[in-house]
């Protein structure tokens, strides 16, 4: 992976990763991409950046080829909440994009990333310690997109040598760029609102755990196995990664350790508590530790320092407290 086009540059994922790669690969070996194009944003400005629809084949392909891109990191996608509302788009979206962006592999023959998630899993998987290999049978679109998706990119690998590589990301919580539309969202926005307001109102019940990850963990994960020696890799679409479970009461918990006043209470939101209920637990990432030496560094109370360290910076020098 030397010279990388992004797509969903300017997403939670694709700002994070496209500052990463920036510092580790240079400023001109990096093709933000993104459906909008904003105005005083670091990601636009500070390095190459062009604007993509990615249902857009013959673009993708003319920037793929002007830049001789090596690598691509496919993200534009739309979230399980947000899925849920439109669904029809989301496919549309979802499936369009991902089959341009192989297509676009496949022809330039490139490497190729885009990520799966925990939405992958339905309710009749064994949601505690969820296989890496099991029954895959979601039931929000989101997830069948997902599904689809890794098989997808699986086809391509078998079919034509595309060397393609996914993980399944769960809830990722960073403080750069907020996560929208997904079911897992809460765990970023509880810390916001606790140190904005010192308390919070939480969509998903009481007792309903889902895997999670802080981003750098997420961002080194997707480069460490883009740098892995195919040799060892006994799967590739995709992988299951988490760094911790939790429930909403146990972030809250750890948020209180550094907010003795903090508050939370509940406001379920049925939909969103209906996808996280067809999730696991928690999964199991062996696979992905043993193939690619994957190896999350933060847990939830390292975790939720950073995360309240960070956004107290943040929001100071917005002059927000
Ligand atoms: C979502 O909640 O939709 C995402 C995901 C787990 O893929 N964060």
């Amino acid at each position: 992976m030397k010279k990388v086009l992004i797509t969903g540059a300017l997403g939670q994922i694709g700002s994070e990763l496209v500052a990463r790669l920036r510092n580790d690969l240079g400023l001109n070996n990096v093709i933000a991409t993104d459906v909008r194009q904003l105005e005083n944003n670091p990601i636009c400005e500070e390095g190459i950046f062009e604007k993509l629809d990615v249902k857009d084949y013959d673009k993708l392909k003319e920037l793929a080829q002007k830049y001789q891109v090596d690598t691509i990191v496919h993200l534009a996608a739309l979230l399980s909440a947000t899925a849920e509302k439109n669904p029809k788009f989301a496919w549309d979206l979802n499936m369009t994009g991902l089959m341009n962006a192989l297509e676009v592999a496949k022809e330039l023959k490139l490497k190729f990333f885009a990520p799966s998630s925990i939405a992958a899993y339905g309710p009749d998987a064994n949601p505690d310690n969820t296989p890496q290999d099991t029954v895959m049978h979601p039931t929000t679109m989101y997830g069948v997109t997902k599904v689809a998706g890794e098989l997808l990119e699986n086809y391509y690998y078998l079919k034509y040598g595309v060397d393609s590589r996914s993980v399944r990301f769960p809830g990722l919580i960073s403080y750069k760029v907020e996560p929208g539309g997904g079911t897992t969202d809460y765990a970023v926005d509880i810390y916001y609102q606790a140190i904005l307001t010192g308390k919070y109102e939480c969509y998903i019940a009481q007792g309903t755990k889902m895997d999670m990850m802080y981003m750098d963990d997420a961002i080194e994960a997707v480069v460490k196995l883009m740098n892995a020696d195919p040799e060892r890799l006994i799967h590739r679409n995709s992988f299951n990664i988490t760094a911790m479970s939790f429930a909403p009461e146990e972030v809250a918990a750890s948020i209180k350790k550094y907010i003795p006043n903090f508050e939370m209470t509940y406001k379920v939101d049925p939909v969103r508590q209906a996808i996280a209920e067809s999730w696991p637990n928690s999964i199991d990432d062996s696979c992905a530790k043993a193939e690619w030496d994957f190896s999350p560094q933060f847990d939830l109370d390292k975790m939720t320092q950073e995360m309240l360290t960070k956004l107290t910076k943040k929001f100071k020098a917005e002059g927000k407290i």
